[in-house]
């Protein structure tokens, strides 16, 4: 655990909870600390879950094809306990931590609940397909969830861990190494416990999105659908982000602002060395929750280059403080004793005489991949006559194991050129309002996929400029659904490739206007095909 090492690792990523030192326990259980004079200093216990080992190639520093790998299967290292702190790092073998100064970069592990309800996404192919909750990340900054006495995530009896897992290496040679989760808890429940909250700015997408040089924002809001109060926030950004902002919009309160902070490296690189965190303090911590609040979330990146960014916040609640319009009195503070780092053994892949369970270790064959791909295509439209261009984004998360994916299908807004009563020439301004996920297969080279969206019409205009119809709430009054199947010979996710498919256009709602009938006439019917070609996203 070298200084030099430790130094880059404070402070880093997710998010929370407890007050004590951040520094804490960063390296192995026999680090030492000194704990605030507590009331009844008893000694956490404490363990490192060892995730890996992880082999990765010289000059491995792209996020793309995989968003990590995923290990499932993971023993908690304990079972019915309440886990008071985590703290990630990337180590070599012996436990001594690696950083981007000698290669290796910890671009992001996240620890899933196997069997858990993602609060924020439960029905999205990271949660609930697989059956995962979302407990936390880390980035490189590598920022633990501090104790916050008297708080702790839970652990069933049971209950296994998975993490997925994203490892670069700056260095020519190939590095092994293993992420490791430097965890202290106590036994049964006498905590109170947290509910994480994951607010991603793709929502349940793969996290990833790309952002422009210069500066810029992205945003997202969540309808919280939970009540309680909120402990500690903590944010995840890419390397040229300033901050990622937390407001309560409904109760006009600002939340929390987390902030970046980066250095140079040799070579013009760029390292994130620490997210700011929020952390509440007794008696209302730093804001109370309540259903239907919305959440909204800014992150903002200032960057010389185009690049992929995320904008994470993780947000910690104790669902079981739900506080009315007036300040509740929550109770007073309990002492409980921050992490001391008593010599307790240290889970390593051996055997070891210890009464917890060894963390079963054997990373399992990655089975979750991103695909992005940027779309480029037309779409005709057989009754009106005519044809228009396609442009768009599909990001997908793919099961190695089914076959299957889920996706996020982005279709831009585009213009068409259509005829009716033959001849006459009209302009449609047309969107895509997708109704769920896009699913499918790829499966020996074949690629299929199902699309479900309204079709909106802004505008429609004859000769191109003279209005007879449309508007903001023109569209078809059923959703159209879109198979699409890849035909070339062999579909390869790496290269891309041609899709193609047909649909039918339902006829239009009654909000296009006083001829909306009269379009719609021209336009529904089975028939029409859409062709594209799908291109691996930067
Ligand atoms: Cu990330």
């Amino acid at each position: 655990m070298g200084q030099s090492a430790r130094k880059f690792s404070l402070g880093m990523i997710a998010a929370i909870v407890l007050a004590a030192a951040p520094a804490l326990g960063l390296a192995a259980a026999s680090a030492t600390g000194s704990a605030p004079a507590g009331v009844a200093p008893a000694a956490d216990n404490s363990a490192d879950v060892i995730i890996g080992t992880f082999t990765v190639d010289g000059n491995s520093t792209a996020e793309n094809p995989l968003g990590g790998r995923l290990v499932r299967n993971i023993a908690p290292p304990c079972q019915d306990c309440d886990i008071t702190s985590v703290t990630p790092d990337l180590t070599d073998v012996d436990g001594n931590s690696v950083n981007m100064d000698t290669g290796p970069m910890l671009h992001h592990i996240v620890l899933y609940k196997q069997g858990g309800t993602d609060v924020t996404c439960p029905n999205a192919v990271l949660s609930s397909t697989l059956g995962m909750q979302r407990l936390f990340a880390s980035g490189n900054e590598r920022t633990p969830i501090p104790a916050v006495p008297g708080y702790a995530l839970h652990v069933g009896p049971n209950e296994q861990w998975a993490a997925l897992n994203d490892l670069m290496n700056y260095a020519p040679q190939p590095i092994t190494m293993q992420v490791r989760l430097h965890v202290t808890w106590v036994p049964g429940s006498q905590l109170k416990p947290v509910t994480p909250v994951w607010l991603d700015e793709t929502t349940c997408g793969t996290s990833f999105y790309n952002i422009p040089a210069g500066p810029s924002q992205q945003t997202m809001t969540w309808n919280s659908t939970i009540d309680g109060t909120i402990i500690g926030i903590g944010g995840h950004l890419h390397e040229y982000g300033i901050d990622l902002q937390t407001t309560n919009v409904t109760t006009n309160t600002p939340l929390c602002d987390s902030k970046e902070s980066q250095m140079q490296m040799s070579g013009g690189l760029v390292m994130v060395t620490a997210m700011s965190r929020c952390i509440g303090q007794p008696p209302s911590y730093i804001a109370p929750l309540h259903k239907g609040d919305q959440i909204k979330m800014t992150a903002n990146y200032d960057t010389p280059a185009p690049q992929s960014a995320m904008g994470i916040a993780l947000i910690y609640v104790d669902t079981s403080a739900v506080v009315s319009p007036t300040p509740a009195p929550s109770a007073t503070p309990t002492m409980t004793p921050t992490p001391t780092m008593t010599p307790t053994p240290t889970v390593t892949p051996g055997p070891g005489p210890t009464p917890t369970p060894v963390p079963s270790l054997t990373p399992a064959p990655p089975s979750l991949v991103h695909y992005d791909f940027a779309l480029n295509g037309s779409t005709s439209i057989k009754a009106a006559n005519g044809t228009a261009p396609l442009t768009g984004a599909i990001k997908a998360i793919y099961n190695l194991g089914t076959k299957a994916f889920s996706a996020d299908l982005t279709l831009n807004n585009t213009t068409g050129q259509f005829s009716i009563f033959g001849f006459l020439p009209v302009t449609a301004g047309i969107g895509f309002k997708q109704t769920g996920q896009t699913t499918g297969t790829l499966d020996g080279g074949v690629l299929t996929t199902d699309s479900k969206m309204y079709v909106t019409f802004s505008s429609f205009n004859v000769f191109g400029f003279f209005p007879i119809g449309g508007g903001a709430d023109c569209a078809t009054s059923t959703p159209i659904t879109v198979q699409l199947k890849s035909t070339s010979p062999f579909f390869n996710p790496l290269q891309g490739g041609p899709i193609a498919g047909t649909y039918t256009l339902p006829a239009l709602n009654n909000s296009c206007g006083p001829l909306g009938w009269l379009i719609s006439g021209f336009s529904a019917g089975a028939g029409n095909t859409l062709g594209a070609t799908l291109t691996p996203a930067a």
